[in-house]
């Protein structure tokens, strides 16, 4: 047997952003990301859990814009400042000719930058946020210094739908794009980012839609039916010297392994067929039948498979959380996934 050497990444202080609310049918509801996840993962998985080096702002610029990050930072102290109690979310969203404008008031800046009423800015949702990014330039680290050949990044709030310059679906800051930058500025590009998550990754697709160096490959619902259905249709393939490097592959809600298995071998082809040489993998346990806000039926034993799968194409491999909201059930989930891949 092969023993691959799985290092595990994560910081207690993602732990301090706890938004309460999201607006579900209308009406708010407890927030489904909830601190419980980052708990509920570290019971699970086997090897203790490293808190990662602060490789500083300079790698999270490489995806972000740097005023986007100063408004994440701020957000927050301005919205108190404006007298406003709870967590901080937007009402107003510029779907024309949206671009860079002097905004005065804290509501406008929201629209700005964030692009749905399910994302609050919270005390602590910077620090998090960073710190979680942190963790996923960890594993890039120790996969560059030969320490781990995979690494897995307990990476909570999630990333997949965080744009260079917007936040939105529960992720500000995008932890799979830090670490594929990363990884091509520490020289092993190139790279594959491979997403596993129910829902469409459009912030990662998003940040590399022009950027032939990296290739992005989503399975997940297909958004006709499902979050966040104005991306992540299969006509959507990349563009300029991106052209080609975007693969989207859409499922119908009740989705089994079955159907799952035959997309992931379309997806693991054409990240061989791309020659990568290092492989990122935004990994979301709510593909898993009952999860409360998905609609796939994978079962535990799917997660392993889909592990094992992965592990074939012989690629060093950082996986980041992404979503999976079955609290009590994600940390095995993921420790199935990571002991498949593992296994190869
Ligand atoms: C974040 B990640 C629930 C609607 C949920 C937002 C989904 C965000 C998912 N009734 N809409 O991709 O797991
Ligand atoms: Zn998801």
């Amino acid at each position: 047997m092969a023993w691959q050497v799985m290092l595990i990444f994560g910081s207690p202080v993602q732990k301090v952003h706890a938004p309460s609310h999201e607006i579900v049918n209308g009406k708010a509801e407890n927030h489904a990301e909830t601190p419980q996840r980052f708990d509920s993962v570290l019971a699970q998985v086997s090897s203790p859990v490293r808190a990662p080096a602060d490789h500083g702002l300079a790698p999270i610029l490489a995806v972000h814009e740097a005023d986007y990050l100063a408004f994440l930072q701020s957000a927050f102290g301005e919205w108190r400042v404006a007298g406003r109690d709870g967590d901080a979310i937007g009402y107003a969203f510029p779907v024309r000719a949206r671009r860079r404008l002097a905004l005065a008031r804290i509501d406008a800046k929201l629209g700005q930058f964030g692009f749905d009423a399910v994302t609050p800015i919270a005390a602590g949702t910077w620090e998090a946020a960073y710190w979680g990014a942190q963790a996923a330039l960890g594993g890039i680290a120790a996969i560059a210094a030969g320490e781990a050949r995979q690494a897995f990044a307990l990476c909570r709030p999630p990333g997949h739908h965080a744009g260079a310059d917007y936040f939105g679906g529960y992720c500000y800051l995008n932890n799979a794009a830090i670490a594929a930058r990363a990884a091509i500025a520490a020289g092993m590009g190139p790279v594959a980012v491979l997403d596993v998550d129910y829902h469409h990754g459009n912030g990662t697709q998003d940040i590399f839609y022009a950027d032939g160096s990296v290739l992005f490959v989503s399975i997940h619902a297909d958004p006709r039916t499902d979050f966040p259905f104005f991306w992540g249709h299969a006509q959507e393939r990349g563009a300029g010297a991106g052209e080609g490097a975007n693969l989207n592959l859409p499922l119908p809600r009740g989705t089994v392994w079955r159907a799952y298995a035959g997309a992931l071998a379309k997806a693991l082809e054409a990240i061989a067929a791309f020659g990568a040489r290092m492989l990122i993998v935004s990994y979301g346990a709510d593909t898993l039948a009952g999860d409360p806000i998905a609609h796939f039926a994978l079962t535990r034993d799917d997660m392993a498979r889909m592990g094992a799968a992965i592990a074939r194409l012989g690629l060093p491999t950082l996986t980041v959380l992404e979503g999976g909201y079955d609290v009590p059930a994600l940390g095995d989930n993921v420790a199935a996934f990571l002991a498949g891949l593992e296994s190869a």
